[in-house]
């Protein structure tokens, strides 16, 4: 990274981008939201389109001079057209709230009846929870998972939308490790009349690469942040059917958001770029490798995964079976070097700040290169590090993080 300028004028902000780069690089990133983005979409990042005021779409702005930056977003939509298959998309949207708001006003009124995952069993805050604008705009209908299996119980979901008839059914999640059954939501919405949309945030990067169900191609919207497996800037996008094109551009603009970030829209235009790369199918596929072999060694370990294990990039670990509270596990991991999330795990007896699990996933290890071998020892020090955490064994498992994070660095 070349920062001249900023260390020049002020060393403060640069000594301390600088020490999170260190961060990032000497310690294993297992928060499955998370992502190093390539050299090529850092540098479109900091670039001039951050100057231009652009509101509006292309062909259509508020003002003068977008002869450009309409050329820029137009390769970001079509780009992320055909990655997805979509028939229309937006990729205005600042981030994944936004984005999900501006869904939900393209199709509702305050007062319509949201469905979506509860928070706690694995959904976001924007799918209807009471502290969020979606829970308290809309009339929310949360569903769960079962208390069994801990998997989408469609039969549930199917007698809930029959009984309240949401105007819209939210699928996708943020802690759910399972594949997600994209073809029985849209069967439910179109039995009981309610809009299919899903929120791919976590899982986009597998969806376009073919190691999940894409949705887009069948269902009505579709959100997605672009920062998570998709391995672009921080930000969002939207993606629906082209009848409703026009309702969701307006939601977008001028109802919820103003200028656009077209330095953000140019990188997420060169990270789509590199998701149609053959070698991003080959990254995706190395994702869900390397979290079914951590899964699998943390569970011959003797740790209880929810649902008993994984399909997608993320795994959730119940640490009460090892007498930790996820908030205290967090904290062990991190100071041993490897960084995750405190999670709720379904039907968690404790309160979300000190919940009973912690949730690990696999973008970020993969991105840097690492692999199954890789995977086995990150099991192994985590659960030593769940199963003593005192203070030598944490300053053991971070001589052995460094180790690992010495051979595999990634930005220079
Ligand atoms: N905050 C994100 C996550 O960590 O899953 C979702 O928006």
């Amino acid at each position: 990274m070349h920062l001249g300028k900023v260390k020049e004028f002020d060393p403060e902000i640069y000594s301390l981008i600088e020490k999170e780069k260190e961060r990032q690089m000497e310690g294993i990133e297992l928060i499955p939201s998370e992502n190093l983005v390539s050299q090529a979409v850092l540098e479109a990042l900091g670039t001039v389109p951050t100057n231009k005021y652009s509101e509006g779409y292309p062909g259509k702005r508020y003002y003068s001079g977008n002869e450009f930056i309409d050329v820029i977003e137009n390769a970001a939509i079509d780009r992320l057209k055909k990655l997805f298959n979509a028939e229309h998309a937006n990729v205005q949207p600042l981030s994944g709230a936004p984005a999900n708001m501006a869904a939900f006003f393209a199709f509702m009124k305050p007062g319509d009846t949201l469905m979506g995952m509860r928070l706690d069993m694995g959904g976001h805050l924007t799918h209807g929870h009471k502290v969020n604008f979606s829970g308290t705009i809309f009339n929310s209908v949360q569903y769960m998972v079962d208390k069994e299996t801990e998997l989408i119980d469609f039969e549930q979901i199917r007698k809930t939308a029959l009984e309240t008839k949401p105007k819209l059914i939210l699928s996708g999640y943020t802690a759910y490790p399972r594949s997600i059954d994209f073809k029985q939501f849209r069967e439910i919405c179109d039995e009981t009349g309610a809009i299919a949309m899903a929120d791919i945030a976590h899982i986009a990067g597998l969806c376009c690469a073919g190691e999940h169900e894409n949705p887009v191609p069948y269902f009505d919207v579709v959100t997605t942040t672009t920062h998570k497996t998709l391995r672009g800037p921080r930000g969002a996008a939207i993606m629906c059917k082209k009848e409703f094109s026009e309702q969701i551009d307006k939601a977008v603009f001028p109802f919820l958001q103003g200028g656009p970030h077209e330095n953000v829209i140019a990188a997420k235009a060169v990270a789509f770029k590199e998701a149609q790369q053959p070698s991003f199918k080959q990254y995706a596929k190395q994702i869900v490798k390397n979290a079914k072999v951590l899964a699998e060694t943390l569970m011959e370990k003797g740790n209880r995964l929810v649902s008993g294990g994984t399909d997608n990039h993320l795994m959730l670990v119940d640490v009460s079976k090892k007498g930790l509270t996820g908030k205290e596990a967090e904290a062990a991991l991190e100071k041993s070097g490897v960084y995750c999330n405190k999670n709720t795990i379904p039907f968690d007896p404790r309160k979300p700040w000190e919940p009973s699990g912690i949730r690990l996933g696999t973008p970020v290890v993969t991105t840097r290169g690492m692999k199954e071998s890789e995977m086995k020892e990150i099991g192994a020090i985590i659960d030593s590090v769940l199963e003593k955490h005192d203070d030598a064994s944490i300053k053991k498992a971070r001589e052995r993080t460094k180790e690992l994070c010495k051979k595999f660095q990634f930005y220079k």
